[in-house]
């Protein structure tokens, strides 16, 4: 492999979590059922497809304009809480810092590395992490017409980052973000909820891991 591709919520981040949060909010509100297990099925997926698959589940059938206002209310208690995002909130299963510190590693050896997410919100997150300067190329939900499972968002990125797919390892929280990255004829090495997926190349328990991947140059 000669690249990275990152996905963003969930896997450099904690702010899957605030996503979870949000949607919790809007559907106590609207008393509709919503558990964690409903949650992981929204991970890469859009805000209005993540509203869809919420709305499944309620017996109302809400107007187009009664969805866009319910999905602007979620952004908005969305970004409230990301206003308060640092560094704390980058993803390790080992301990706080260690992204910070596969990041390092990785862009000391030259490796080419790209953010491929599903959010709008893409720019304010990595801003407000300043992790911005890792990356050669951020591909995210305002630049792209099909979100995952399609592989647009990752096809992007390897096209900004001169690579072929099939030299390009994508590093997943979602099992629609694995299913894009596998469409595209990606490496995939899953992380958190995609770590069991079937079909990934690595399962991955921390991000620190992708040091020690066979054929890394590190
Ligand atoms: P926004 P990723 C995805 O980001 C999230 O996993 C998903 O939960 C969210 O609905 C989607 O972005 C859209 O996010 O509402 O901020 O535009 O995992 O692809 O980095
Ligand atoms: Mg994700």
């Amino acid at each position: 492999m000669n690249a990275i591709i990152f996905d963003l919520d969930g896997v450099l981040c904690h702010t899957d979590e605030y996503h979870y949060m949000a949607w919790k909010a809007i559907a106590d509100e609207l008393h509709i059922p919503f558990n964690r297990e409903v949650n992981n099925q929204l991970r890469g997926v859009s805000r209005m497809e993540s509203l869809e698959l919420i709305l499944r589940n309620s017996p109302v059938c809400y107007s187009e304009q009664e969805k866009f206002l319910l999905a602007e209310k979620k952004n908005n208690i969305y970004r409230e809480l990301l206003q308060n995002i640092t560094s704390k909130d980058l993803a390790d299963g080992d301990g706080l810092g260690l992204p910070i510190c596969a990041l390092e590693k990785l862009h000391a050896v030259h490796i080419p590395m790209a953010i491929g997410s599903s959010s709008k919100n893409t720019p304010l997150i990595v801003e407000k992490l300043g992790i911005g300067k890792f990356f050669d190329a951020i591909v995210d939900g305002n630049q792209i017409s099909h979100s995952k499972p399609d592989p647009e968002v990752f096809l992007l990125a390897a096209e900004k980052l001169h690579q072929k797919p099939s030299d390009c390892l994508v590093v997943e929280d979602a099992e629609a973000g694995v299913k894009a990255a596998l469409n595209g004829g990606f490496l995939v090495a899953g992380i958190g909820p995609a770590k069991d997926c079937p079909n990934i190349n690595y399962p991955l328990l921390s991000l620190s891991e992708l040091l020690a991947i066979e054929g890394h140059p590190a």
